[in-house]
């Protein structure tokens, strides 16, 4: 029988754009992606999710309907596609294969399927629309103004002040709908008739603005009105006219001054249109309130300067200047397909101190991103000032020497007369303290709220032990991971640097994807890094290449198929694959040019920040602690291929493959000739890196494994006494590298150190996001900073996929199949954790109950699961009380290892083993 009651469809999802339409019982925090507007594609891609209750639900087929209107929807009529009944297990990542999608097209949609438990009705609609494709679609030109003004200054710390730019203009009567296309180069405010649009912050998306342009589109029906309008921006620098103008030219990027692109389009009922575009009938003014803004140095803001009523209509800009058509920057115009930055969270300050007349310091209790909010009372004229600091010195005033030049100072000027509100727009501080000074009055917390600003990512991941220690860090990494993304990650928020490095964020953005869902961020980051690529073959070390740091080594880079396999194997995004297989395959063979002897001889970094042998250094100077950098890269060029090899598998390349393959097993060859000393069983310097990167790739001879494992056993265990020896490469493959060969407890016990060098010790420390050193309390300013994700390595991959035991397969990708193992250590007595996945949500529970291991878990609708049970025998295991072997949904395949495994579809199983 068919009970349609129990399947609900949740999560329509355009993985290529934005979209996401909860339905049914789960709460995602998806309102926000919902309904996307003006995605740059044809070809959307999209997802559902299933929920119901009872065991092993599968999908065996699906119909999908996308209409052009909401009510053709409501009718069933599928317009522009109807799949009609399809045969298939898929419920991700389907694309669009419907009528050719136009500019402008607004698309409803929803879809049905059939399953092992019966078919499903509708889901609830979910909408995309479509933006602007083709470059004759734009009619509204650039407008700008390349110079300063008197006031500004254009030097290694320019003062550049916000322009303000409006226009009015007449409606007729009967709109049926209002779309405004919107860039502003660097930030933008939009306002129509004094109401701002849209609730993103520090948009327009940093760029190479020269390869490629991000534009907004919001759908204003709403704020237009019949008569006269005005809609009015303000513009900022952000990373287009760069943070260090005119200082070192050849290092920095500049693009220019401020400049925006508005395209305002009216329909009315009576099928006339109507378009307003920037152009030189706008007015501007550079004389308004934010006098200077500058994402090192902080925004200033003169309220006396504000200019009651400069953006709604009636408002008086008779003085104002006529803007300059200004040349466009030169890159493709694009409509955004990653989740805008906004406010996410707020903190309430801790403490407000006084540290010498006329000076505070407030401590926010936590290192975060964004800005501060203040309320304040005083005399027209009186300044406040604002500075941000990551730490504090010994007498409480800021330590600022590792913030390097960045001024991060914020100026309010006040306009007097009763309580004023204000945080800046166009800038963000990385920060847990703040510099009070000249504040009217006393200072409280109640003054002050800080505002948290990054990408809003829906969360994917929980994650809770029994170890307190375990909890913080993870808590740390979450703050540092959203921190620091900025509609690109980041290396840090805070000092005269914050650059999408690449190999910050290599296994990092596959860790993170545990905890935010950053398909799209990460999407847009492979579209930089493309962009920055040069017709030789060559991609820089930061992308988009705000700084010029070509230096062709192979790790930094790798990072481009690091995340384009990550996005395959968390989201199941081939798209990830096939966009850029292109690009991928060029830099490999580029690399293949500094090759000799299939020794790959170009290294920069090293394994950059292993722990140093003394307190104060940056870079350890102890050859016993670095790794032979042509290792690094030869065994990085190793790997890499393997990957290559997969990707050109899945694309359907046979001749790449096998290029791949034969290229690889000569390196593989010489690099055990050049490193491996048969004696000793090391290779090179036997450092954990060196040991590691091999063994942990597959290049180490089958009878040398388990020596060359010894050997890092013995080096974490002996030499360094269960501590931690990587940096930024090795520990990227550290804890998996360990637990894949049965030493997850040496794992866990470096997790848990709280001594120098280790996670534990910067928690210790007070730490309360992760440091770029491990030595981040004592070592030399100059590159130290206590907000930088690199060192975290595979640790939150381990947490996932280890500790708590959800992981993908990775023939049957995205948690189509999934691998539930977890790794009970001791020392550990429970994990709760959560993901949820494109499938849906995946959980894993367990708790070491006397000599029981209790384990419940949540497998999603339309997936199967192998689940590892530590077990003596499968006799030993029940699940919700029967014998697992005979319960219903549950088949039991072997024991493997100390372990039960069985295999089950989707549905809450709880396990019991007595051991
Ligand atoms: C530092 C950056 C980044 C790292 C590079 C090599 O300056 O902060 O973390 O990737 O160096």
């Amino acid at each position: 029988m068919i009970n349609r009651a129990y399947i609900a469809l949740l999560a329509l999802l355009l993985l290529s754009c934005q979209c996401f339409a909860a339905i049914g019982t789960q709460n995602l925090r998806c309102e926000m992606l919902m309904n996307p507007q003006g995605i740059q594609t044809t070809s959307p891609r999209l997802s559902w999710e299933i929920t119901g209750d009872g065991r092993g639900i599968s999908q065996t087929a699906y119909q999908i309907l996308v209409a052009s209107t909401r009510a053709k929807l409501t009718a069933n009529i599928g317009d522009l596609w109807d799949s009609h009944k399809i045969t298939s297990d898929r419920s991700v990542q389907i694309n669009y294969a419907g009528k050719p999608l136009a500019s402008r097209t607004a698309c409803y949609w929803k879809v049905k399927v059939w399953t092992s438990n019966g078919e499903s009705t509708w889901s609830q609609p979910a909408s995309w629309s479509v933006g602007l494709l083709n470059p004759a679609d734009w009619k509204a030109k650039w407008i700008g103004y390349d110079n300063g003004f008197p006031w500004d200054s254009v030097s290694k710390f320019s003062r550049l002040s916000a322009r303000y730019y409006r226009k009015q203009f007449d409606a007729a009567s009967g709109i049926k709908k209002a779309t405004v296309y919107m860039v502003g180069l660097g930030h933008y405010e939009l306002f129509i008739n004094g109401q701002p649009i849209g609730d993103q912050v520090l948009s327009t998306p940093p760029t190479d603005y020269t390869k490629s342009v991000i534009y907004n589109t919001f759908d204003v029906t709403k704020n237009i009105k019949q008569g006269t309008n005005a809609i009015a921006t303000a513009l900022g620098n952000g990373r287009f006219f760069t943070m260090r103008p005119k200082y070192k030219p050849q290092k920095i990027k500049e693009f220019g001054f401020p400049k925006m692109l508005l395209q305002l389009e009216l329909e009315y009922n009576n099928g006339t249109k109507q378009t307003i575009i920037s152009d030189g009938s706008w007015k501007f003014t550079a004389d308004g309130p934010i006098r200077t803004n500058n994402e090192y140095d902080g925004e200033e803001y003169d309220a006396t300067k504000e200019m009651p009523g400069w953006n709604t209509i009636g408002f008086n800009d008779a003085k104002w200047l006529k803007p300059e058509l200004v040349q466009a920057s030169g890159g493709k115009l694009v409509g955004q397909m990653n989740e805008p930055i906004r406010v996410v969270q707020t903190v309430k300050p801790l403490s407000v101190k006084l540290v010498k007349p006329g000076m505070y310091v407030m401590d926010m209790g936590q290192n975060m991103v964004g800005w501060l909010n203040m309320k304040v009372r005083g005399m027209h004229g009186q300044k406040v000032q604002l500075r941000y600091a990551e730490t504090t010195q010994k007498d409480g005033e800021l330590y600022v020497a590792n913030l390097r030049d960045a001024k991060v100072t914020d100026v309010y000027t006040l306009k007097g007369g009763g309580e004023e509100s204000w945080h800046p727009v166009f800038v963000y501080h990385g920060f847990r303290y703040v510099e009070i000074v000249d504040y009217p009055g006393t200072p409280t917390v109640n003054d002050f709220e800080g505002q948290v600003v990054n990408d809003d990512l829906p969360v994917t991941g929980s994650f809770e032990t029994s170890n307190n220690l375990v909890n913080k860090i993870y808590r740390n990494a979450v703050w540092g991971i959203q921190g620091n993304y900025k509609g690109m990650p980041l290396d840090c928020p805070q000092r005269n640097e914050r650059m999408p490095w690449l190999a910050d964020h290599a296994t990092g953005s596959y860790s993170e994807s545990f905890v935010f869902d950053n398909a799209k961020l990460y999407a847009k980051w492979l579209d930089d890094i493309e962009q920055a690529q040069k017709p030789n073959g060559s991609i820089p070390d930061v992308a988009p290449a705000y700084w010029n740091y070509y230096s062709d080594n192979m790790t930094w880079p790798a990072t481009y198929l690091q995340v384009a396999g990550m996005l395959y194997h968390q989201y199941g995004d081939k798209e990830a694959l096939s966009k850029h297989y292109a690009s991928m395959k060029k830099w490999l063979v580029y690399m293949r040019t500094f090759m000799k002897d299939y020794i790959e001889t170009k290294d920069k970094y090293g394994d950059w920040c292993v722990p140093p042998e003394s307190p104060e250094l940056i870079h350890s100077k102890d050859t016993l602690r670095t790794t032979d950098g042509k290792l690094i890269a030869t065994a990085y060029y190793y790997k890499l291929l393997g990957m290559m090899q997969n990707f050109a598998q899945l694309l359907n390349k046979p001749q790449d493959v096998k290029d791949f393959a034969q290229l690889a097993s000569k390196i593989k060859t010489r690099f055990n000739q050049t490193y491996f000393d048969d004696k000793t069983r090391q290779y090179a310097n036997n450092s954990v890196t060196s040991n590691l990167l091999p063994l942990y790739f597959d290049m180490v001879p089958e009878t040398a494994k388990k020596d060359v494992f010894k050997n890092i056993e013995d080096k974490i265990l002996v030499a360094n006494k269960g501590h931690i020896s990587t940096g930024v490469i090795g520990t990227q493959w550290l804890m998996r590298g360990l637990t894949d060969r049965g030493r997850a407890d040496i794992a866990w016990r470096m997790t848990t150190n709280t001594d120098y060098p280790s996670w534990g010790y910067m928690v210790n420390k007070g730490a309360t996001t992760f440091w770029e050193l491990w030595n981040g309390d004592t070592a030399n300013p100059s590159m130290n900073s206590q907000n930088h994700v690199m060192l975290l390595g595979d640790l939150l991959v381990w947490f996932y996929e280890n500790l708590a035991g959800i992981k993908s397969d990775s023939k049957d990708i995205a948690f189509k199949k999934i691998v539930m193992k977890p790794e009970p250590v001791d020392g550990l007595d429970f994990v709760n954790a959560s993901y949820h996945s494109i499938h849906g949500m995946v959980k894993s529970s367990w708790k070491k109950d006397g000599g029981r291991f209790n384990w419940k878990i949540s497998i999603p609708a339309n997936t199967t699961a192998m689940v590892y049970v530590p077990a003596k025998s499968a006799a030993a295991v029940m699940e919700s009380g029967q014998k697992a072997a005979t319960s219903k949904g549950v088949k039991f395949i072997r024991m493997e290892n100390g372990r039960a495994l069985f295999e089950v579809g989707s549905g809450d199983y709880v396990f019991d083993s007595i051991n």
